[in-house]
């Protein structure tokens, strides 16, 4: 595959949509066609899973019912967007991916990893991203943010432990995946972390 996947992550309210617009026309503006997606989601099938698991009417889903749905969509997700694009020569920009499953069903719920890996192997095979932008902030400033907004979704009603376990994992992996992961310290202002981020890119297509 000709293209590159690049992956962005983080807890609650950590600026991913803001941010993840910037990188797009970062890379945009160097020339490169870039597909923005988004998981759970990216596809009519993924887009109506991620209703079903935003929604609080299921509020104490069972955690295996809800990690598989996550990689049913994105088994959708990767047969119908992501792979045609990258072997198409574009790149793809893809708000959250497998490492939230790991953070959010490993970390946050509880599930082993050595099943998420199976699944992320029958999915994805040796599949996997190019970069993984983490956004990182304390969890009381991810929640302080995303409390500003709207009504709570399923996982917005997770307390603040559920979400520094997310954060730990997530820390955690960036730490054993360090080649691909690089860590944007998302509690500076907008104006500082779009500069990390700049930085990073301009590394990536110099
Ligand atoms: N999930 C999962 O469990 N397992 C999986 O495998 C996958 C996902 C793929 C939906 O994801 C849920 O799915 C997610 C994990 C789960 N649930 N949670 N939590 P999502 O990505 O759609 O939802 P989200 O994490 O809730 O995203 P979000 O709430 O939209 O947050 P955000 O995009 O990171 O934040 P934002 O909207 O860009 O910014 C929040 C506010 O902060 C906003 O008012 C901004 O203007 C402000 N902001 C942003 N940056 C700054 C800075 N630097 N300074 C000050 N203020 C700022």
């Amino acid at each position: 595959m000709n293209g590159k996947f690049i992956t962005v992550e983080g807890i609650e309210g950590v600026g991913k949509s803001t941010n993840i617009t910037y990188v797009q026309q970062l890379l945009e503006a160097n020339g490169i066609d870039v597909v923005l997606t988004r998981e759970p989601g990216g596809t009519p099938l993924g887009e109506a899973i991620r209703a079903l698991l935003l929604d609080s009417q299921y509020t104490g889903m069972d955690p295996v019912c809800e990690l598989q749905l996550m990689f049913a969509a994105r088994a959708e997700h990767l047969a119908k967007v992501i792979r045609p694009a990258l072997e198409q020569g574009r790149w793809v920009l893809c708000d959250r991916f497998t490492d939230a499953t790991y953070a959010y069903q490993g970390g946050g719920r509880g599930i082993d990893t050595g099943i998420i890996s199976r699944l992320e192997q029958l999915v994805q095979g040796d599949f996997r991203p190019d970069l993984t932008l983490l956004l990182d902030v304390p969890v009381e400033v991810g929640l302080a943010r995303a409390n500003n907004r709207s009504t709570p979704d399923r996982f917005e009603q997770e307390k603040v432990d559920f979400f520094e376990r997310v954060r730990q994992a997530y820390l955690d992996m960036a730490r054993e995946h360090d080649r691909r992961y690089r860590v944007i310290d998302a509690s500076q202002p907008l104006e500082s972390v779009q500069q990390q981020l700049t930085a990073v890119l301009q590394k990536m297509h110099s």
